[in-house]
């Protein structure tokens, strides 16, 4: 197990005993507790999807899963951990690539999954509330016939929950167009840790009165209590959508690429995603999606992949067909070659090329992500760095690093640095950090674009937050949870009592 956690963490929670189990069988129905202890008993196998995260390389050992169906019965349960001092681990569509959404020991875990209704759907203001348990796809498949789509999508979207995606600020694929959730959510219902309900839950788009504490929670990956509802602002679909895939020469093409497609497309760009030569190579060797044939991708170090939406379709086309002659013909063409997709099933392949990248690396081997924020320039030199860093320490080979990868949103300037290797090692690891945090806070990055802190990095957090920003963190945690219940070891603030488990 390759897991972090702060001493103080361990000191002072308790664990749940068959005496809480007898308490929550009063606040829930008997098929929304699964638990090894008596007198459920149940094997651990049956908890093994709760306590092992998506890439399987975190850990947890809990006893105890509840499944509560409404934010009364979560707040009941948390008024309980609260007075008993159990550590509580909120869990969504346990896809988050960080650690933070299994338990560093035998914490408690609330999953979400059985919250999942609709609350409302405003059709004139696009105005969606929902448990925060319902899963992101179905959300936009229960919008899609009103001409609405949710303003994030990421490639996790068939498991991932609202909820999930609140708590770790999720960024994604539409985030060039519709900015972050900081911007599209409109109000959040919380439980916090003593179980005091903050019904939050506006749908006004302008609302000035006061601290805006719903901001608070998105982003806090769990660590301040326990989101039960959404109300998110959804933007109308789009009339017409185009993609297209580019296969450029060189990774210094990038950056001119981007500035020319932001000319030329303006207000109709609404993703520009970049792909390394391995990555696409993976993607396509694991079946996720098809792009170019053999002939198309000689010859490319990287790979662009583009969308409009926009609300004419002759118009749209007109503005990319331009674009894409500009390129072709220039002395020293940007680009070797690109397709432009006929038909929504060819839309979607290539789509699948970009998103079914982080599918390809697991199926490849076992990843180390690093999700950052450099310098768009930057991301080809700090994917070589890296390489060299492992070559030079005897590491890169098929039994241990396999590939260093890049890829990710140009448009964001986060770049998804995937280290593939054999297995997850001490060694490796030890190779990797702190050299890639040392390297990213070098250009005053950010060591967590999207994906969070999470048990693999809240001991990081200096590496891009002064002291006193996390002093002020710090004081909220401790204002909101005064006893450390909520996801501890996650976002914690302890760096100097950071134990590595290996
Ligand atoms: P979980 O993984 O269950 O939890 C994540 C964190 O949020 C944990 O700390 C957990 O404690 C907390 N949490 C979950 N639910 C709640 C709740 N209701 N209240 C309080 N805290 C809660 N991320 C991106 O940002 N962009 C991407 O493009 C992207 N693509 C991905 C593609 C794949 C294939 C995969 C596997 C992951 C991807 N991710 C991406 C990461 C992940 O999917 C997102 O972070 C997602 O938002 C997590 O949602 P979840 O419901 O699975 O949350
Ligand atoms: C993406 O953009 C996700 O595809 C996942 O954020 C990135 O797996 C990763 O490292
Ligand atoms: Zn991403």
């Amino acid at each position: 197990a390759h897991t972090s956690a702060s001493a103080s963490t361990r000191k002072h929670l308790n664990t749940v005993t068959p005496d809480d189990l007898a308490h929550f069988a009063k606040i829930l129905p008997q098929n929304a507790i699964l638990s090894t202890l008596a007198p459920s008993s149940l094997p651990s196998s049956e908890l093994e999807s709760y306590n092992n995260d998506w890439m399987g390389k975190y850990h947890g050992r809990a006893t105890t899963v509840l499944r509560p169906h409404t934010a009364e019965q979560v707040s009941k349960i948390m008024k309980w951990c609260y007075d008993r001092r159990i550590g509580v681990v909120p869990q969504g569509g346990n896809t988050g690539l960080v650690g933070g959404s299994v338990p560093i020991r035998d914490e408690l875990v609330i999953n979400m999954g059985n919250m999942n209704k609709v609350r409302s759907f405003d059709t004139v203001s696009g105005a969606l509330v929902a448990d925060a348990g319902c899963i992101l796809e179905s959300l936009s498949e229960y919008i899609a016939p009103h001409n609405h789509i949710m303003p994030l999508d990421l490639g996790a979207k068939g498991s991932c929950q609202i909820g999930g995606n609140v708590a770790t600020n999720a960024g994604g694929l539409r985030l060039l167009r519709y900015g972050s959730l900081h911007g599209s959510v409109l109000g959040l219902e919380v439980v916090l840790p003593d179980g005091t309900i903050l019904d939050n839950l506006s749908t006004l788009r302008k609302d000035n009165t006061g601290y805006d504490l719903k901001q608070l929670f998105i982003g806090a990956e769990g660590s301040l209590g326990i989101i039960t509802g959404v109300s998110i602002s959804t933007p109308p679909a789009p009339q017409a959508t185009n993609n297209v895939i580019l296969a450029l020469p060189k990774f210094d093409n990038v950056l001119p690429l981007f500035k020319i497609t932001r000319q030329h497309l303006s207000e109709i760009l609404s993703a520009f995603e970049f792909i390394d030569r391995t990555a696409y190579d993976l993607a396509v060797k694991h079946g996720q999606g098809k792009g170019l044939s053999d002939g198309e991708v000689d010859g490319a170090e990287c790979f662009v992949l583009l969308e409009t939406s926009g609300g004419k379709r002759e118009h749209d086309e007109e503005k990319l067909n331009t674009l894409l002659e500009t390129l072709m013909d220039a002395d020293e063409p940007l680009i070797n070659t690109g397709v432009v997709s006929q038909s929504p099933t060819q839309f979607a392949q290539l789509w699948r090329l970009r998103e079914g990248v982080t599918e390809a690396v697991s199926k490849e081997g076992k990843a180390y992500k690093y999700d950052i924020s450099v310098p768009l320039a930057s991301f080809k030199d700090v994917v070589d760095t890296v390489r060299e860093h492992l070559r030079a320490q005897g590491l890169l080979h098929e039994n241990a690093v396999k590939h260093v990868i890049g890829y990710g949103h140009v448009g964001d300037g986060n770049l998804h640095l995937n280290i593939i290797a054999a297995a997850y090692t001490p060694e490796i690891e030890a190779a990797l950090e702190p050299f890639v945090y040392e390297l990213v806070a070098s250009y005053n990055g950010s060591i967590s674009a999207e994906h969070g802190l999470g048990a693999m990095k809240a001991h990081a957090i200096h590496y891009s937050k002064s002291e006193v920003a996390v002093d002020l963190m710090k004081k909220i945690k401790d204002l909101l949870d005064p006893r450390g219940i909520m996801n501890p070891g996650k976002v914690e603030f302890t760096p100097n009592l950071i134990l590595a488990l290996c």
